[in-house]
């Protein structure tokens, strides 16, 4: 049973140690705003403006749109004639993208990041028409490359090392129905879930695929991925009580190592991360000595004592988490717990962003 999901899984990794998988999360096209219409020297006419591009956040839109589609051109403005000197304006192009869509140019400047519906961004300015200044003849439109990638918004957003049991924590949390598997990278793409709760709350929990060590490298299942948890709220760091370890050629990691390690790879990747809310589960409480294992490990990170970990593994700053709740996905065990103490970090957090934009608005007033 699992040799065919290893062979297959074998066929998306390369070379250089990277997963691919079929998910679109990055896409890059070509916009061209339209050109200006020619103007009328002998009788002032003004060449119309060319079209212009816009991208535009819409529930119906998924990245496969840009499977086929790539290059989009606005429409030329008209030329000014005897009968009407204002050419109009050539016709604008508008190109739907799922939300959470962040927008920038080949050299990664950013053009707008799209987390709402209808929110747009203008991408491709159409030319100027043909008028005295420009010699009459219309301006050619902005034309580039550029990338809409694809950034989930979740909530809370789980990390951890492959095999975990983040996949059967969004099992038991929310009604998804992730797959689960007993070996490392089962899941290949995110996966939101929601997470429901008596008084009509509702919570999203992206489920992410494994980070391993180097993962800010574009190791494993690769960066791609970290930047998922840039826009989450809390950040729920998911790891196997009695330790990981990825193959027999890999170093075994203790759970303390593994925190420490998931810690550094998202400070690697970017430093700001640390400082999100944080909570950690420790899993698979159910198992032989479980118990022992959690102890110690909550003992260290509580201290603050890490000198049982070797200098390399270390994080500058290590994250500290709100909440350390041991738990087993699979029993259930723990669950509600957990569940309670999301909701109080993320409240808490909205709290936090509804009082500083109330200060930046008293400011600015
Ligand atoms: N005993 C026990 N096993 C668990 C528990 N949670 C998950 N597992 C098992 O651990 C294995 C991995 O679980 P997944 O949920 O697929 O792990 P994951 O973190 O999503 O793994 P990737 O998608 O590969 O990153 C499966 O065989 C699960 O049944 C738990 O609480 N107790
Ligand atoms: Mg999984």
């Amino acid at each position: 049973m699992v040799i065919f999901p290893c062979f297959l899984r074998r066929t998306l990794v390369t070379k250089a140690g990277r997963w691919r998988s079929r998910f679109i999360d990055q896409v890059r096209i070509y916009v061209k705003g339209g050109g200006g219409g020619q103007g009328y020297p002998s009788h002032g006419g003004v060449g119309g403006r060319g079209g212009d591009i816009y991208v535009k956040a819409s529930k119906e839109a998924t990245m496969r749109d840009f499977k086929t589609k790539k290059r989009y051109s606005a429409g030329t403005g008209e030329n000014s004639r005897i009968r009407a000197l204002q050419g109009s304006k050539g016709s604008d192009v508008t190109i739907k993208v799922p939300l959470g869509i962040c927008v920038t140019t080949d050299e990664g400047h950013n053009l707008g990041d799209l987390d709402q519906q209808g929110q747009e961004a203008l991408v491709a300015k159409g030319g100027r028409g043909g008028c005295h200044s420009n010699n009459w003849s219309g301006e050619k439109g902005q034309r580039r490359n550029i990338k809409l990638i694809l950034k989930l918004i979740a909530d809370v957003g789980l990390v951890g090392f492959p095999n975990a049991g983040k996949s059967t924590l969004l099992k038991a949390l929310s009604r998804s129905q992730p797959k689960i598997a007993d070996y490392p990278f089962t899941t290949i793409r995110p996966q939101v879930g929601i997470i429901g709760y008596p008084d009509q709350r509702q919570i999203s929990l992206a489920d992410l695929p494994g980070l391993i060590e180097g993962a800010h490298m574009n190791y494993g299942m690769g960066h791609k991925f970290l930047r998922h948890v840039e826009r989450t709220k809390l950040l729920l760091f998911m790891v196997d009580v009695h330790g990981f370890q990825l193959s027999d050629r890999h170093p075994f990691r203790s759970a303390l190592e593994t925190v420490m390690l998931l810690n550094q790879e998202l400070e690697l990747y970017k430093p700001e991360l640390t400082s999100k809310p944080a909570i950690l589960a420790l899993n698979k409480m159910d198992m032989d000595n479980a118990e022992e294992y959690m102890q110690h490990t909550r003992q260290c990170i509580q201290d603050r004592n890490f000198a049982s970990i070797p200098e390399e593994l270390r994080a500058k700053s290590a994250i500290a988490f709100e909440d350390i709740i041991p738990v087993s996905a699979k029993e259930g065990l723990g669950m509600d717990l957990l569940k309670q103490r999301i909701r109080i970090v993320i409240d808490d957090y909205e709290e936090k962003l509804k009082e500083q934009d109330q200060k930046e608005k008293a400011g600015h007033g």
